[in-house]
């Protein structure tokens, strides 16, 4: 069989729909669809474009959407526009519009974005289902917080649960990873009540000076999910509370020696990894000290795992640094080595050259924009380790 064996390396394909980068959530708002138009940008300035499989999925249909999300939500949100909105109508506030703090405002073509996000994930899902790809990627996914008849903190539809509820129909256990800065509350909501599905978080964690919890608020290490006996999902949720600050060496131990022992006790068949930019150095909601690479190690841990592999985006509100990021992942995922400089003029070329770079466009050092001081000692994350792993002896049986 040796002549049909594939050459060492990884069959990757990208998942992505320019439509989205057209949408607004208004002005102001920190999520920007257009950060995803400077990720394509230094994508195919670094000639990445010829090492995957490029992919242009349609929207998702409200059918495929109903497959996680309530038939009324769903009709709501298709129906609602800038126009037609009653911002003090019951049901626009319950289902999680506007309000105070406006994380989920109704905007031109809110139902538009949503369906293009969400096919872009199912089809990456389908890829991997199907063989077609080891690693599927889609940077305009990863909206953990939708919840089935809610939308939450910038997220209208939860893309993750709705590509592992179809990587399940083919694998038997999913490994959920989320390393964006926020807790994943959404997806691990979702399969609360199932074995099937592991769901992790690393995030920021605590109550801020202004007396408010670091949003969603959730997440704390004794969170392991339903705690019934009799509940199948008990013990199925890992969480990992971070404090403000946490550098690249604190990170990447804890991310290493927590992953590990999961995969050998969880052994997933297929590993889904939410790849938020805001847990960089530098983001304007987040507060960690991350560099692009520790960031990137992340990724290059779970690939080295062998499962197929689903990597999404998420979080990320500096947007030059989430363009840099998600780039340096995607040629992780390829196994490419990029040179901080780049040979040619780009586009948007003048969004790379900005105060934290000494030359290079690629890997500035973030902790230079350091806003956070470090308040995880080495004390503390080994505790941390420690109760984690105690956790995890809920899969022993
Ligand atoms: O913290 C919150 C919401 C409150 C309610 C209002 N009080 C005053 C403060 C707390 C709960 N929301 C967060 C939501 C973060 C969502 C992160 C999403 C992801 O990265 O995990 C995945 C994509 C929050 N933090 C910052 C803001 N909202 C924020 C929202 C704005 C804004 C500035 C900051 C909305 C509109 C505008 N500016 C114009
Ligand atoms: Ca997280
Ligand atoms: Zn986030």
């Amino acid at each position: 069989t040796y002549g049909l064996e594939k050459p060492q390396g990884y069959s990757v394909s990208f998942h992505y729909n320019p439509h989205v980068e057209y949408h607004h959530f208004g002005s102001s708002h920190p999520m920007k669809p257009w950060r995803l138009t400077l990720t394509k940008q230094l994508v195919l300035a670094y000639g990445l474009e010829y090492t995957m499989q490029l992919y242009e999925p349609r929207p998702a249909t409200k059918e495929e959407l109903a497959l996680f999300h309530d038939r009324e939500y769903l009709d709501f949100l298709s129906g609602v526009t800038p126009q037609n909105a009653k911002p003090d109508d019951p049901a626009y506030l319950s289902f999680g519009f506007g309000g105070e703090s406006n994380d989920c405002p109704v905007f031109d073509g809110l139902w538009n974005y949503v369906s293009i996000y969400s096919g872009a994930s199912m089809h990456a899902a389908d890829n991997l289902i199907n063989n077609q790809s080891d690693i599927a990627i889609n940077w305009s996914g990863g909206l953990h917080h939708a919840k089935k008849n809610l939308a939450s903190g910038f997220c209208y539809i939860n893309d993750i649960v709705l590509a592992i509820q179809h990587l399940l129909t083919r694998h038997q256990r999913v490994l959920y990873i989320d390393i964006d800065v926020h807790h994943g509350d959404g997806v691990e909501a979702a399969f609360e009540s199932t074995d099937r599905v592991f769901t992790m978080s690393f995030h920021k964690f605590g109550i801020d000076r202004n007396g408010y919890p670091f949003f969603p608020g959730t997440g704390n290490i004794n969170e392991m999910g339903p705690t019934d006996p009799a509940n199948r999902g008990k013990g199925h949720s890992l969480n990992i509370p971070i404090d403000d600050g946490i550098d690249d060496e604190q990170y990447e131990w804890l991310f290493g020696t927590i992953t590990d022992q999961v995969i050998a006790k969880y052994n997933p068949n297929a590993i889904v990894l939410q790849s938020g930019a805001d847990s960089l150095g530098g983001d304007r909601l987040g507060r960690f000290n991350l560099n692009i690479k520790a960031h990137g190690s992340c990724v290059e841990k779970v690939k080295s795992y062998n499962r197929p592999l689903l990597l999404i985006g998420g979080g990320g509100y500096t947007p030059r640094n989430v363009a840099r990021t998600w780039c340096h992942e995607t040629a992780v995922c390829v196994g490419a080595q990029l040179h901080d400089d780049l040979p040619t003029h780009i586009p948007y070329i003048q969004a790379f050259q900005g105060a934290e770079n000494g030359g290079g466009i690629l890997y500035p050092n973030l902790h230079n924009t350091k806003r956070h001081d470090n308040l995880n000692s080495r004390e503390h994350l080994q505790k941390l380790v420690e109760q984690a792993l105690e956790n995890l002896r809920y899969l022993e049986g």
